[in-house]
């Protein structure tokens, strides 16, 4: 497959999206989240492959959804055109996505990496969602996640004044798992998510279903969740695995059965 927009590697399980518009700073045009998805696809579908970990370049992860493209749609284009469904079908990919980001993550770049489980960071990212400076607003979930993530006070503040947070505060008002040098961002990215990719796929995933259920049900329906998920995991040969790898003090070997 010949991709334009991003570039697609493999490494120990995990599969590695770099985002590749250089010249307009990773903004998110059609082709390109169509490409991202593509190769989404192709990931989820690799049984080799337990973690998927989305990037950008050193200056940008990604500068906003593609404002040249955007600039002149009325709202039967934008109401009918699928942008917006395919970027919602990156939010709904089952593997764990790690979002690693480093410059700017604008609009819907920001947006993008709320999408992911969770973002580490470079200490040179900036996240924002400047929608409002330029007559709009968030418009693929940064009302909603960002406000998930930070609280009601900083997401107000950032999507009404559109200010730039840098990472150490990301970090402290949980939009960040952790912050990291530049140079070290992409290595510490793979290593943690080369450490998810050797568990078993099943236990992955459903920790990650049972934590986003969180964020939709009651506290007693999420409990309930997952502890029925708790139960389903013992009809698993993975589950045997692990606890008799543990007893007879040897690392697990998890075959996703
Ligand atoms: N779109 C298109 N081109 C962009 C871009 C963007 N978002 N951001 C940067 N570029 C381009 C610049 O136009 C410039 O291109 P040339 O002039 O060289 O041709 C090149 O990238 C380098 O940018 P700058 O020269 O501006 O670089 P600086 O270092 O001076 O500034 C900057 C970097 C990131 C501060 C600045 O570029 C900037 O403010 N960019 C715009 C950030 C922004 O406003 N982002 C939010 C976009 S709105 C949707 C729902 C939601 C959305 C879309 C659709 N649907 C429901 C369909 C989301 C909307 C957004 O994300």
């Amino acid at each position: 497959m010949q991709w334009d927009t991003i570039l697609l590697e493999k490494r120990n399980g995990v599969g590695l999206i770099t985002l590749n518009r250089p010249k307009s700073l990773n903004a998110l045009n059609t082709q390109l989240i169509r490409e991202m998805n593509l190769a989404l696809d192709q990931l989820e579908q690799d049984p080799e492959i337990g973690c998927i970990v989305l990037t950008g370049s050193e200056k940008a992860f990604a500068a906003g959804a593609d404002i040249k493209e955007m600039v002149e749609l009325n709202f039967p284009n934008i109401y009918f055109d699928d942008f917006f469904t395919l970027a919602d079908r990156i939010a709904q990919r089952r593997k764990p996505l790690i979002a690693a980001v480093s410059g700017y993550a604008l609009g819907g770049g920001c947006e993008l990496a709320l999408m992911c489980d969770f973002i580490y960071c470079a200490e040179n990212a900036k996240f924002a969602l400047p929608e409002v400076t330029l007559g709009v607003l968030p418009g693929i979930g940064g009302t909603q996640r960002l406000t998930l993530a930070v609280g009601k006070a900083k997401a107000m503040e950032m999507c009404l004044t559109a200010r730039q947070m840098g990472a150490q505060e990301a970090e402290h008002s949980g939009l960040v798992a952790r912050v990291f040098s530049q140079q070290e961002l992409l290595e510490q990215t793979l290593q943690a998510a080369e450490k998810i990719a050797e568990k078993s796929l099943t236990a992955v995933m459903m920790i990650k279903e049972s934590i986003n259920r969180a964020f939709e049900v009651s506290l007693a329906e999420g409990l309930r969740f997952e502890r029925r998920t708790f139960h389903s995991i013992f009809a698993t040969l993975d589950q045997k695995e692990g606890m008799w790898a543990f007893i007879e003090k040897r690392p697990a070997k998890f075959t996703n059965q």
